[in-house]
């Protein structure tokens, strides 16, 4: 674990060795029960209060996409998402993954309607690929059931170690790809990945909510996704442990 989180007070968590397997080998692995009833309750109703409240500009901080209810820099928005980017698991999973220190690269929500949400194939991390050359680590909070038919996310398991480009070794990205997994599991479950995995939404074909906040950390020495010092609210400044401090390097 990074040093500088253990001496801001930080307790990793165990991962089992089926998950370190999972997470070298496969790039994905599945959190059971991370978010108790009642903090699913209250993360539920602030994904569709903040989404109502914004209404057109949902999620225009990042990216705004047809179809799914978007959400951006969920870190502004409210106390009730302070213990997702500090989750004590979460962090030693990322660092499992990274092998070195990281800080948030973003946090955001994706709740893919009726019809919609089917992505092409992609890696989150854009740089130089192959083992061990990992930058990004993205997880799904799920806020409701995952499910082939609501949209849950595809991952292509072993994907990360490929050196390859992706454009060049897969010609239909919006197609099914034959080693694809969905990544299912109930409500509650944290689903983390290696940001180097091919990936992506499905299409939502029962119109069952789908809510997922993607919780994002990049290696500390590349640009966030949503820069935090500049979103920064005077109101979440007051609030910040100084482990929090670190993680969104602010
Ligand atoms: O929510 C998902 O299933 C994945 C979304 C994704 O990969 C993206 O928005 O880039």
């Amino acid at each position: 674990m990074d040093p500088r989180m253990m001496e801001l007070g930080l307790a990793p968590g165990v991962l089992s060795e089926q998950q370190k397997k999972e997470l070298d080998e496969r790039g994905y692995t599945i959190l059971p029960e991370v978010i108790d009833t009642d903090w699913l309750v209250r993360l539920r109703q602030a994904f569709d209060r903040i989404h109502d409240a914004e209404g057109a500009d949902a999620g225009k901080e990042v990216a705004q996409v047809e179809g799914v209810r978007r959400l951006a820099d969920l870190v502004n928005k409210g106390e009730i998402f302070d213990g997702v980017y500090v989750h004590p698991l979460l962090l030693t999973v990322v660092w499992h993954v990274l092998q070195k220190p990281f800080k948030l690269h973003s946090v955001n929500g994706h709740d893919p309607q009726l019809g919609f949400g089917q992505q092409t194939l992609h890696a989150d991390w854009g740089g130089e690929r192959g083992p061990g050359k990992y930058n990004v680590v993205n997880s799904m909070w799920m806020l409701d059931d995952m499910a082939p038919d609501n949209g849950a996310t595809r991952l292509v398991p072993g994907s990360h170690l490929n050196p390859g480009a992706l454009a060049e070794l897969v010609e239909d990205r919006l197609a099914p790809h034959p080693d694809e997994v969905y990544m299912t599991a109930p409500a509650g479950s944290v689903g983390v990945f290696n940001g180097s995995a091919w990936h992506s939404c499905t299409q939502n074909g029962s119109g069952a909510l789908r809510r997922v906040l993607h919780c994002a950390f990049i290696a500390r020495e590349h640009k966030q996704q949503t820069d935090q010092r500049q979103h920064l609210h005077p109101e979440t400044d007051l609030r910040l442990s100084p482990l929090a401090r670190y993680v969104l390097d602010v």
